[in-house]
């Protein structure tokens, strides 16, 4: 779209089911970050709107694994994934949520449009029903095998192993997560919208309109689905958490999460608007608005698909693009919070950010990696090494490295002012660099506005680069020792000293607005070491060679980034497959944890239970047992004596994080060889419906050996 009156930006709604990694961080936040940052400093008028997800399956499953209720996860969560977001750099004007009061009405207004004016159909048709728990099944309430790649454990609307979205019917052996059992068809209704009636608009509008300027995974995607004939899809569901379908004779029923989700723009939108005492509408119904989504590739169909159908048939603007980017694997494989195999955004602020000689230059390394491995043709691959090499190659080698020398030389040269630029003297190695800075902006400008920020930021580096090596060859510090016979430097040789430092300290202006869109603190960072105001970065100053005056004096530098170290690098592979091990048990289904287990055994005598000896006891010390995967070899003190206790533990627990707890052991239990130790009692242990491990502990630490009765 050329020249749009006003932008609302977006990025996918994150589910408030957990910690989000920074797979996700890469392909909907960062992106869209960068590019609200960069339409900011052109002075654009620009909402960017984001929020948590906070109804359908995802959340109620969560909250059965929790032990707790809907409402507690979503408000955990929620919380968590704002200050992590903020904490991250991501700037957006609003992050809302769909369980407020004003998604709720907005979503039933737009329902009520849409079904009043006869734009939705409803069916009855037969769903899964567990007759257990006396309630249909919804979405990810069945899971069974995955037609496509055999996973037993597929969702009902996804398989998490090879991605494919799914309907329940296509599940082969259909079980229902809250009983195990077989679910049985009972008669429902829903309403429906009928996409195979826009079909025909769709096609035009993507394949046709947008088939220029759309990513080709984007439309790639989109053709397979339209190829295959689209059908009319439920927008509603027999769940209690969610927004109420606004019908008398639904009780019972909500919309459909991906229904009332992609609304959570518009509320988001409407928030802000009152907020800020400004109107809303323009953003969604004018045509000098662009419109862009930014997205994960398993949200396509959503977004270039259905939103836009129920958005046609409600009157508002359409996107105009929907630069959705492909995943990011992590060490050789999918990147998954489920099975421990991610890097929780949670987990790197805690580890880098929130750390000493950490802070926001960490915040800086890590935009700066995912920036330059952007997934955004296709899927890529985050190394902890590759973290390293960029950052101690890229940010700390090229683009600080200038920066720190310009400044010490700056300081040690010119009297820490920016000295004069004198016109008559610049060579044609000045004057290429000059022209270098002019030609990166409009590349830059480019890049950017077609999506392309990895080859974006490269230029800024490349042009950090090419600053290192002016300076390497003009070598002012050598200049600096043509002396005179009295021993002071010559007039013309601190005329090219000059020159040469005012045009590295024009390039550090410069490169700092080049790089503020993508690392905004280390812009920050370089404004307060040229003490120069934020509204140098704007972007118009960018190309030009006066930004900072003669005369000015600047402070001392300050270093940008750090380098990381091999330690660091090897911690994390490490905790990374620690991480995941442990999770590898839990990967069994999900089942309702308030649900009691029923497996009674047989009544017995009081004397049966006295001949058990129990006993508290404290962990000295654990060791994983060799060839034993499950195993840990623990010497147990219990007051009187000290026992080496072999426990199946090992996949739940690490040794570091049992060591000092206190634990019930059965102490006159018959030794009994595993693996060649010899294990003298048993450690107590709690089961949940999960096959979670719980240690059984005094409330407080007491001495070993008190006796449990
Ligand atoms: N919460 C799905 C996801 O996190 C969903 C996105 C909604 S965007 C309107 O992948
Ligand atoms: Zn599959």
């Amino acid at each position: 779209m050329k020249n749009p009156k006003r932008y609302l930006i977006t990025s996918a709604l994150p589910y408030a089911n957990g910690p989000k990694h920074i797979g996700h961080l890469a392909g909907a936040y960062l992106p869209a970050d960068i590019y609200v940052r960069y339409l900011r400093v052109q002075q654009k008028d620009v909402v960017y709107v984001c929020g948590s997800d906070e109804h359908g399956a995802a959340i109620t499953i969560q909250a059965m694994k929790e032990n707790t209720t809907p409402k507690e996860i979503v408000d955990k969560y929620h919380a968590m994934l704002k200050s992590n977001m903020a904490d991250l750099g991501i700037s957006f004007d609003i992050y809302h949520r769909t369980s407020s009061p004003i998604h709720h009405e907005t979503a039933q207004e737009f329902f009520t449009a849409l079904n009043e004016k006869g734009d939705l159909e409803v069916k009855e048709t037969e769903q899964y029903f567990d007759e257990d728990a006396n309630t249909f099944l919804a979405d990810r309430y069945i899971i069974g095998t995955c037609p496509v790649c055999s996973n037993d454990n597929a969702y009902g609307d996804q398989c998490e192993k090879c991605g494919s979205s799914l309907s329940q019917e296509q599940l082969i052996n259909p079980r229902s997560t809250l009983s195990g059992n077989e679910p049985v068809k009972k008669l429902t209704s829903h309403w429906y919208l009928p996409l195979n009636k826009h079909e025909d608009f769709l096609w035009q509008w993507i394949l046709q309109e947008h088939k220029g300027d759309w990513k080709a995974n984007v439309l790639g995607q989109c053709k397979s689905w339209l190829d295959a004939g689209l059908q009319p899809r439920a927008v509603t569901r027999d769940l209690d958490w969610g927004v109420k379908v606004p019908v008398a004779e639904a009780k019972g029923k909500v919309l459909y999460v991906w229904f009332d989700a992609p609304i959570g723009y518009i509320s988001a939108t409407r928030q802000w608007a009152l907020d800020n005492d400004k109107d809303w509408k323009p953003y969604w119904y004018e045509k000098d608005t662009k419109l862009v989504h930014f997205i994960g590739k398993d949200n396509i169909v959503f977004h270039c698909i259905i939103f836009p159908a129920m958005l046609k048939l409600h009157g508002n603007i359409l996107p105009d693009n929907v630069p959705s980017n492909e995943f990011m694997n992590l060490e050789g494989d999918k990147m998954s919070t489920s099975r421990g195999w991610s890097i929780e955004m949670e987990d790197y602020i805690n580890d880098f950010v929130k750390k000493d000689n950490g802070g926001e230059q960490m915040v800086d390394a890590l935009r700066y990696y995912l920036t330059a491995i952007a997934p955004e043709t296709k899927d890529s691959e985050f190394t902890w090494k590759g973290f390293q090499e960029a950052v101690n190659s890229d940010i700390v080698g090229k683009f600080g490295n200038f920066v720190n020398r310009t400044f010490v030389l700056m300081h040690k040269l010119c009297g820490g002012k920016v000295p004069v630029l004198h016109m008559d003297l610049l060579d044609d190695t000045d004057k290429n660099i000059i022209k270098e800075i002019e030609g990166c902006k409009t590349k830059i400008e480019q890049l950017i506005e077609q999506y392309k920020f990895r080859d974006a930021l490269f230029e800024v580096i490349m042009l950090s680069d090419a600053a290192n090596k002016y300076m390497q060859k003009k070598e002012p510090w050598i200049i600096a020792k043509q002396t005179g016979e009295n021993g002071n430097l010559t007039a013309e040789a601190q005329m090219l000293v000059d020159n040469c430092l005012h045009i590295c300290l024009q390039l550090t202006a410069n490169l700092a607005i080049f790089i503020n869109p993508f690392l905004p603190f280390t812009a920050k960072k370089m404004c307060y070491m040229m003490k120069v105001v934020d509204k140098m970065l704007d972007w118009e100053n960018a190309g030009k060679l006066k930004l900072l005056s003669v005369g000015y004096s600047l402070r001392e530098p300050q270093l940008l980034f750090r380098k990381i170290e091999d330690t660091e690098v090897a911690e994390q592979v490490e905790k990374l497959k620690i991480k995941s091990e442990k999770l590898k048990v839990e990967e069994k289904p999900i089942t309702d944890n308030r649900q009691l287990t029923t497996d009674k055994k047989p009544e017995i005598v009081f004397d049966d239970f006295a001949k058990l000896d129990l006993k508290v006891g404290t962990i000295l010390s654990a060791a994983k047992v060799e060839k034993a995967d499950k195993l840990l070899r623990l010497e147990v003190d219990l007051g009187f004596e000290k026992r080496i206790i072999v426990s199946g533990i090992a996949l739940h627990f690490t040794p570091e994080e049992i060591i000092d707890k206190q634990v019930v052991v059965v102490t006159n239990l018959a030794p009994r060889k595993m693996r060649g130790i010899e294990s003298n009692g048993m450690i107590l242990m709690a089961e949940d419906n999960n096959g979670k491990l719980y240690f059984i502990k005094p409330e407080e630490n007491i001495n070993p050996g008190a006796s449990v009765n």
